[in-house]
């Protein structure tokens, strides 16, 4: 088979709650100390990986990883907490975080015809500037030496040096003229001083780029505006997203848009870049709405279509801007609203919930590989084993740490896992 995007969805985990760990996140700010549904959440990310499955789409799964983490408790000396000391509580809630679903942020991909050597190359983001996605990556490059083990086709490197926060794909763009032609790689950074944090350091996109052999001809570092981290884009993928040749932003996505689409266009001349702009969309309304984190997805039909959270279908500016593209003719033909709403509401939209890997389909493990049946086992083992509802107050209790540990263990025995375990 030809190389064609798979998109890899993380299984949101047993332990998903809101436990509001992140600064700049205004979702998971807002909805913090809430009761959360975790099998609710991960029948509607099963749910999405359907409807995707449905467009014709070639679609896979990550695993979620090890909650309650005891490693990062060991590391801690939280062997034991104070429940009096709120920091010792805040930092168990982070080694219950199910927040590895959200695998945009689990690498960086480039696929093979990017790279020097031809295979694709995928560098685990390292996440440090949060504490609770900063335990992730050690078990997810476990994960994906597992899925792309044939060296034949892949390589996957460690996290770059931790002086430099990586957040992976999130911050990452890739336009081309089609999937399986030699792209044009977009690494978009922030820079610190706002009033929340920039999570993705230059220093550690241009490391993926020399790790990945990109050429430097075919690659683009360009500066996130710090209006939109300030507004609540903690990644890039909160306000821009591409696809192919199109690239679709809000137009306070860049910190020097103008100059952005120029330097894009100089090196892609059949790029079509679809601006949002502000007078009809503002920034927060794309970020409430998260329309941006959508999934831009080449259709069998080379269509493309717009996969959106219900939230953002349900905002009266964006769908109305979506109506008038759509009547225009503009590149976007379909809109296909989805409810992921309890990851949503973690700050976790279609877009946060996959990771796009460029490459043959046969040169994966197939245990990572969904069709209709395993989608249906999914369903069945987190029907059967995920908790109902977690309320903040109960994370530690042993009673809830052990069926959390026992419902992953049964995925992993379920889908014959046992590596991961
Ligand atoms: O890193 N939320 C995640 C959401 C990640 C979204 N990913 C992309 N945009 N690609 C984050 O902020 C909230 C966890 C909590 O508060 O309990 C959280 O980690």
């Amino acid at each position: 088979m030809p190389l064609v995007e798979i998109n890899f969805d993380g299984l949101v985990g047993p332990s998903h709650n809101y436990a509001g760990l992140s600064l700049g996140n205004l979702a998971s700010a807002s909805h913090a100390g809430e009761v959360s549904y975790p099998r609710a959440a991960a029948l509607q990310g099963i749910a999405k990986m359907r409807h995707n499955l449905g467009l014709g789409l070639v679609q896979g799964f990550f695993a979620p990883l090890p909650r309650p983490n005891p490693v990062l408790l060991g590391a801690l000396g939280l062997h034991a907490i104070d429940e009096s000391d709120a920091a010792q509580r805040r930092l168990r809630a982070a080694a219950w975080s199910a927040s590895s679903m959200w695998t945009a942020n689990a690498a960086t991909v480039s696929p093979a015809p990017d790279t020097a050597d031809g295979r694709c190359h995928l560098t685990t983001a390292n996440l440090v500037t949060m504490p609770h996605r900063s335990q992730e990556w050690p078990d997810t490059v476990r994960q994906l030496r597992l899925a792309f083990a044939d060296k034949a086709h892949f390589a996957v490197h460690d996290a770059v040096p931790p002086c430099f926060g990586d957040e992976g794909a999130a911050n990452h763009m890739r336009m081309c003229a089609a999937h399986e032609a030699p792209g044009l790689e977009l690494f978009v950074y922030g820079r610190t001083g706002g009033a929340f944090p920039a999570r993705q350091h230059e220093q550690a996109s241009r490391a993926v780029a020399r790790l990945h052999g990109l050429d430097p001809a075919r690659c683009l570092f360009i500066e996130q505006s710090g209006e939109a981290i300030a507004a609540g884009a903690f990644h890039n993928d909160v306000v821009a997203v591409a696809n192919e040749r199109v690239l679709f932003t809000h137009e306070q996505a860049f910190a020097e848009p103008d100059a952005t689409y120029a330097a894009i266009r100089a090196k892609l001349p059949a790029a079509e870049i679809v601006v949002v702009p502000a007078s009809a969309v503002s920034l927060a309304e794309a970020i409430k709405s998260y329309l941006f984190n959508a999934q831009l997805l080449t259709l069998p039909t080379g269509e493309m279509g717009l996969v959106i959270p219900l939230e953002a279908w349900e905002m009266p500016s964006v769908r109305g801007w979506l109506e008038g593209h759509i009547a225009s003719n503009g590149p976007i033909r379909r809109v296909l609203p989805v409810d992921v709403r309890q990851s949503m509401a973690n700050g976790g939209g279609p877009a946060c919930l996959r990771l796009r890997v460029v490459a043959d389909p046969a040169t994966v493990d197939p245990r990572f590989l969904v069709d209709e049946a395993k989608l249906a086992l999914l369903e069945r083992v987190v029907a059967a084993n995920w908790p109902e509802q977690i309320d903040p107050v109960d994370l530690g209790h042993e009673t809830l740490a052990a069926s959390v540990i026992a419902a992953r263990n049964a995925l992993l025995a379920d889908l014959d896992l046992a590596e991961l375990a």
